[in-house]
This record gives C-alpha cells, structure tokens and sequence, in this order.
C-alpha cells in the first residue's frame, strides 16, 4: 500500500488521557472543577483530532507525491452527522479512549451526545455525500468534498398539536472541533453585471457584486486511519468587511448591507428535496460553491502541471445531481475567458472532467432555470450556455438519428435552461443510482440523449458505508460478528457473508437475537424519553423513516395501521402480534398534504395508543426531528423495514440497505435498490408486494380509476371512513376530507391500488414473526446477504467506470 498507509504509533489510554486534560486546560480554558459536559466534550474532540490530523497530513503528502489523478465531489449537501465516535472507531482507539473517560469520571456516551449533528443535507442526497467521503477515505482514493458551509442546517422539527412545526438548525451555536477556518484559502464570485469584447480576443465580466468564498476544511478519516482526505465547505462573505464612508455619515445600517448581502448566501439549507422552485438565491448558492470549487481545483492543479489542456488527465470532478451542473459552463468560462482557450476546445476539456449523477426521474425535481432570471445573475454563462446548446444541434443535426431536437435542446422555448440536460452534455458520463432507475433514465427522462450517446449512461447502485451504519451504530451485533468472523468485513462488507451459516446455529442465533433485543430496548427508552410513550420492547418494531413524500407512502402504512387497528377492535381475543409501528420524517415546509399526513399520522397515534381495548396489540410512536443521530438509535431496532414507495419512483433509497444490514426484513415494492436487495437477500427472506414499476405505468397510461377499488374492498374503504368521520379528529372532522379525495379522485400514486396486497403480506409478517426462530434466521439472513451494497463497492465503481483511478486500497 501506498506511503499514508503507515500503521498508526500506538496512542496509550494514559498518553490520551493526559491531552483530554491538556486540552481542556490549554485549548478550552477550563479547569475540571468548573468544566460543563460540552466542555469536556470539546476537549475529548480535540484531543482525537490530533490523532486523525496525524494521519492527514501524511495524505495530503502522499498524494502530492503519489501524481495520481484526484476526485472532487461536488454536492449541495454534505448529511455528516457527528463525527466524534466516528472518528474514534476508524482509527481504532476506542478502548484508549474509553478507559482515559472512565479515568476522568467522565460518561463517554455522554460526551457524544454534546455534539451538534450536522445536518447540512435533506435526505438521502446529502447523506450519500457523507458516506461516499467515507469510502474514499477508506479506499485511500485521494478525493475532496466540496460543499456549502451552510450557518443553518435543515431545520428542527418538532409537533404542536400533531402538527409540523419548523424551527431554525442551529449547529454553529457551540464551537465546532473537527473545522479548521483557512481565511487565507479565499476566491472571489461574481454576480450579475455586464459583458464586454476588447476585439483581441478578450472578455470581461465587469460584475455588479461580488463575494469572497472562505473555506472550512474538515479531515474524514478512513479505516484504520489508512487515509485523511478533506472535506472543503465554503462560508460567503462580504470583499470588505465595512462600508466605512456610509458609517462615517451615521448611515449604520447601510453600511452593514452589503455584508448581509454575501452572508445570506450561505446563510441557510433550502428544506425542499425534489421540487425545485426556480429562486434567485438557490441559483446563487450554486453557482457560489461551484465557482470556488473550480477555482480552488485549478489552483491545486497549476501546483504541479503547467498544461491546462493536460487537465482531465490529473482531475475527475463529480456532480452530485444537477446542483452544480453550471459547473459546465463555470469551467469552460474559466478556460476560455482566463486561459485563452476556444470555446471547442474549452468544451472538449470540460467534458473529460465531469460527470454527473442523477437522483431522481420526477418531472417536478428536475431543475429549470428562467433563462432572465439566470442571464441577469451570469450573464457570461447564458451566452456560453447558449454557444454549447448551438454547438450540440449542430453536432447532432450531422448524424441523422430518430431524436427529435426539440428533445435535447437544453434552453427549451428559449425561456428555461433544462440543468440536466446541461449536465448531460457537459459530462463524460452520466449515472442513475440503481439498476431500475437507470434503465428507467434510458427510457424516460434521457432517452433521446442515450440514442445520442449510447456509452455515456452507467450504473452505480448506491451504497452505505458499514462504519457508521453497523461497526458503529450497532455495537451489539459488531461484537457478536468480530467474535464469530473476525474484522475482515469493516472494510470488505462481502466478507459478512462468511456468517451466513450461523443463521442455523442455536447459540449464534440467540446472540443475535439478544443484540437485537437489547437495541430495542435501548429505542425503546428513547422513545418513551421523546414522547412519552411506553411500548412493549418484544413486539415486533416496524420502521417507516424518510422524507415525507407521496410518492413514499406513509399514507399506504398510517392507513394500514387505521385498518389494522379496526380490526384489533373487532376481535381483540383473536391472537395479534404486538406491533410498534415507528414513523420518522420531516416534510418540506411548503409542502402542504406531506405535512397533513403527518398530522394524520399523529391523530391517529393518539387514538390508537389511549384506546384500552387496544393495549399493546398496537402503538403507534411517530418522532419528531427524525435525523442522522436518531437514524443511529432506530435502525439497530427495528424488525421490519417500510420501503413501500409507488414503483418506479425511488430512484434507489440508501434506507432500506441501512435496515437490511441490521437485520430488519424488508417489506416493499419492487423499486429502486429494493430489487436488487430481494435478489441478494432471495424471496423467502423479504416481503415484495404490490404494483411493478412497468404496472404502474401501464395503468397510469389507461387511467386509474380508485372508485372501484375502494368500493370491493370493505377493509380500505373502512379504513378512509374512519379518516373523514372525526374518528381521528373529533375536533375537526374535516381535516383529511381533503387526503381522502385524492384517494378516492385521482390517486396518483396507487395507495389504493396496493393497498390489499400491503395489507395481506402484513398479515403475513404478523404470523411468520410469532416463529421467533425461523424470524431470527431470516434476519441473521438479511445482515450477511447485503455486503454488497457497501459504499466502499459504490466507490470502486465510480473509480472504474467513471473517474479512472485506481484505489490504494
Ligand atoms: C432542488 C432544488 C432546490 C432545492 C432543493 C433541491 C433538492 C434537494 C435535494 C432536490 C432534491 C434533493 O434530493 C433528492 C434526493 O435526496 N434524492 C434521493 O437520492 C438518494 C441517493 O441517491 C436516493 O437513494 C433516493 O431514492 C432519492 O430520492
């Protein structure tokens, strides 16, 4: 292995115990008497970011003088999470650290707690960013991250009355251990303005604003701190810090203005993921970390290289989804208005370096941008997105194929720039995130561009990485694996596999079953510590945790559950298995009907979990501000998985990878990553139900009609009743009358079409649950079959099909 690979100086508990002291006194200012939690906290991070700084610095030398070809990954969204346990069991210091905690009387559980959870990211977009910083850390891949700095993650959630209640993220509040702040690694951007030809040959942009992106640099640290890379998010700020004149006249407030104005930009996260409202200040979030970025990436490269042209050869720069698609316009700009290159050959650079994935086919997500809108805040990138939209026509109108040009024009109507189609062109390769969703991207959204380009279209099914998501999250099951197959499966999750044949040994299996019941216990606690609420840690726990979207469901599961509980009513001698249903999801603040569902969902929980027929047959625990450190707690709990989107809709979901690899079985329709769970995991160990993506658009093409369904089936219709007369809302029966007709008018997304078979295959999973063996079988099943889909094996793929590296490792 490469140079950084060096093993680790072995750290003492003592040694370590001594710089927690050193920085508490030194670098916190505090003495132990007087030090709070956060404090010792502080000091604890700090002390473990000395060992991973270590490690850092021999990366950045390794690959300086390793000349191998270097990742960028450009993202919107970086969904990290905390990073202290994270740090600490990469690199394999977790004893040292625990006993230097017991040492000082401090509560090491207790001190990951104090970390703030960064929560730079929506969903499962920006937590891919995470894990694949992850994965290129392990792989010794030399990569950076590059991102915004956002002073406001997602927002908080929390219910006032059941409903959604927004407040603002507020993660800076407390000092931050694991960002160094580099004020002198700063670009200038620029906004709006005028373009101007000298006729030799040169361009100017004379702006009418412009910001200074700072950086912040945080090392992720690989496993076994094999290699550091960095990921770089940029802050916004003003060029001058004061307009002094303005001050100097008592104009206080004006003189402030322009500082605002910058600050703003990377002021706050947009909360929306998928729609895509064309707003002024989303285009300048993105044009703002993408032009830094570039900027910072040529600046790296003219270090050691003297050729521009020779640039695809030394970078690979991705962009996750169309957010920094401009990037196609931004680094031709840079090579031909700074470097003097023609715009063919700018083009042809530009294409060698990039790549784009793409996350979604729905039509309401796919970014537009208002072509005046867009001209009047980058003027030169309109006239260069202009040149590449002529330039691709003319290049296409030669070759006489079955497209339609209308199909590939990237400024439709000449009044929106379509980014993906920007990104698509721009790229050297283009990838879905699932074998589904990228065949379904060669038939749908790109089909014409596939004609075009028949090579350009790859798979890369998405990945978890199995620190966080097992080693880390789950220590139970983490110790029973190291004892019974060693650690080869940390950094090679296929190796997990090898414990596959325990799922028919006794004493394996009721290890691994305790693991599981002790995770269960330990939600448990935590559930009723959030909202009150006790439920039995022996019934089965079902799992519903994402966005709240329509097109995932929840509506199919609270429905089930109104179903279910009439049932329950119905005959409560009959013999139920006890059922925790567990919710977990934010909705976009605008979102209007995702946000009554939750309303719903929290309606109906109170009824059900204070109806005493019901007991513990049923409870219902919906929390509020599900996020990454949540995420950690739930999913070693859970037994069964809700992946029960309308087929054909989730691009992958990275979720339903997380439950299966901690034992949870799937229930789910036949989408996105769920078809090639079910291929590894085989049928008789996951729960497919309902409508195929290719029966949904067959019925959606003749026209669904809900009417008939819901009339033949009493069970449904009994179920939407129940919404609509104040059973759930005796306050206020007309809350979901609005939920209802959508049911009953359009349905666009099939509840009701799979409602029986959802319905039925639950029932199924209540009787097969009661046989605790054969259950912890198939979960011990459901752990061991899903080592492909690490992370680490995503990266690989990337490397090979669309960057060209080689990983170190
Ligand atoms: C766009 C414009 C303005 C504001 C926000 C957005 C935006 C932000 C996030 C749009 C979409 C966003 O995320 C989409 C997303 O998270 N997609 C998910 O990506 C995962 C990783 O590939 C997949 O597993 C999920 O199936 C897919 O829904």
């Amino acid at each position: 292995a490469a140079g950084s690979a060096g093993q680790a100086p072995a750290l003492t508990a003592e040694a370590f115990r001594e710089a927690v002291r050193a920085k508490l006194k030194y670098a916190v200012g505090k003495d132990p008497s007087r030090a709070t939690a956060k404090d010792w906290s502080m000091a604890l991070s700090l002390a473990v970011r000395d060992q991973v700084v270590e490690r850092w610095f021999e990366s950045t030398k390794a690959s300086h003088a390793g000349q191998k070809k270097h990742v960028y990954y450009l993202s919107m969204e970086f969904l990290i999470g905390r990073l202290l346990n994270d740090a600490v069991c990469n690199l394999g210091i977790e004893a040292q650290v625990r006993t230097a905690c017991a040492e000082l009387g401090i509560d090491y559980q207790a001190q990951l707690e104090q970390e703030s959870d960064a929560a730079l990211g929506n969903g499962g977009l920006g937590r891919l960013a995470a894990c694949f910083m992850d994965s290129m850390s392990t792989l010794g891949i030399p990569a950076h991250g590059y991102g915004i700095r956002y002073d406001h993650g997602l927002f908080r959630q929390r219910f006032h009355d059941g409903w959604q209640v927004e407040e603002p993220e507020d993660w800076l509040v407390s000092s931050r251990a694991w960002e160094f702040e580099r004020a002198e690694m700063a670009y200038l951007v620029k906004f709006g303005g005028q373009i101007s030809f000298d006729g030799h040959g040169a361009t100017y942009w004379r702006a009418d604003e412009t910001v200074k992106a700072v950086a912040y640099d945080t090392p992720i640290a690989g496993w076994k701190g094999r290699h550091v890379n960095t990921l770089r998010l940029w802050a916004s700020r003003p060029v001058e810090v004061l307009d002094l004149g303005r001050f100097n006249h008592g104009d206080y407030m004006s003189a402030a203005e322009k500082t605002i104005r910058a600050e703003t930009i990377s002021r706050v996260l947009y909360p929306d993921d998928t729609t895509a409202e064309g707003k002024e200040l989303r285009l300048k979030q993105e044009y703002f970390f993408t032009s830094a970025s570039l900027q910072d990436i040529l600046r790296r490269y003219l270090e050691d290289n003297d050729d521009i042209r020779k640039l695809p050869e030394q970078v690979a720069i991705q962009m996750n989804d169309t957010h920094p698609a401009i990037a196609v316009a931004e680094l031709m700009r840079i090579l031909a208005d700074d470097y003097r290159l023609t715009f063919p050959e700018a083009f042809e650079i530009t294409r060698q370096c990039l790549s784009y994935t793409n996350h979604t086919l729905m039509p309401e997500a796919l970014e537009r941008w208002n072509t005046n809108l867009f001209r009047k805040v980058l003027p030169r990138h309109m006239q260069i997105i202009e040149w590449i939209d002529y330039h691709h026509l003319a290049e296409v109108q030669g070759r006489n194929l079955p497209v339609s040009l209308d199909n590939i024009r990237i400024i439709e109507w000449g009044s929106e720039i379509k980014m993906g189609s920007l990104a698509f062109v721009g790229s050297r390769r283009v990838n879905g995130v699932s074998a589904l969703h990228t065949e379904l991207m060669k038939q749908t959204v790109f089909k014409d561009y596939h004609l075009l380009y028949p090579d350009r279209i790859v798979n890369e099914t998405n990945g978890i990485t199995p620190r966080r998501w097992l080693y880390e999250c789950n220590p139970g099951l983490r110790a029973l694996l190291l004892e019974a197959i060693g650690d080869g499966w940390v950094d090679n999750l296929e190796k997990i596999e090898d414990a596959a044949k325990f799922a028919t040994d006794a004493s394996f299996r009721d290890k691994f079953a305790a693991a599981k019941q002790a995770n269960k216990v330990r939600l448990a606690a935590e559930i009723e510590r959030r909202i009150g609420l006790r439920v039995d840690p022996t019934a089965l726990f079902d799992v519903q945790i994402k966005r709240m979207h329509e097109y995932k469901r929840q509506l199919l599961n609270v429905l089930e559950t109104i179903a279910l509980y009439q049932a329950i009513r119905r005959g409560p001698g009959a013999e139920w298995t006890p059922r925790v249903k567990i919710f977990g999801g934010k909705a976009a603040p605008g979102y209007q009907i995702a946000k009554r569902i939750i309303k719903l969902a929290n309606d109906v929980a109170r009824v059900v979990n204070n109806d005493p027929i019901i007991g513990d047959r049923l409870k219902v625990a919906v929390l509020p501000n599900y996020n990454v450190s949540l995420a950690e707690v739930i999913i070693p709990a859970a037994d069964l998985s809700e992946q029960i989107s309308t087929a054909g809709m989730e691009a992958s979901g990275t979720g339903n990878m997380k439950l299966a690899l901690n034992g949870a079985l799937t229930i789910g329709t036949l989408d996105g990553a769920n078809v090639e769970i079910a291929e590894r995991v085989g049928p008789d160990n996951i729960y497919i139900f309902g409508l195929t993506a290719d029966d949904v658009a067959g019925l959606r093409q003749r026209g669904y009609n809900p009417n008939a369904t819901i009339d033949s089936d009493p069970t449904l219709k009994g179920a939407i009743d129940a919404m609509v007369n104040g059973t759930f809302s005796p306050d206020d029966h007309g809350r979901f009358n609005e939920v209802a007709d959508r049911l009953w008018h359009t349905d666009w997304f099939l509840v009701t079409a799979d409602f029986q078979s959802y319905f039925q295959t639950q029932r199924t999973v209540d009787v097969d649950y009661r046989d605790k063996t054969r259950w912890t079988e198939r979960s011990i099943l459901n752990t061991t079959k899903v080592g492909w889909f690490s992370s680490d094996r995503t990266i690989r793929g990337y490397s090979k099909d669309v960057w060209g590296v080689e990983p170190n490792f």
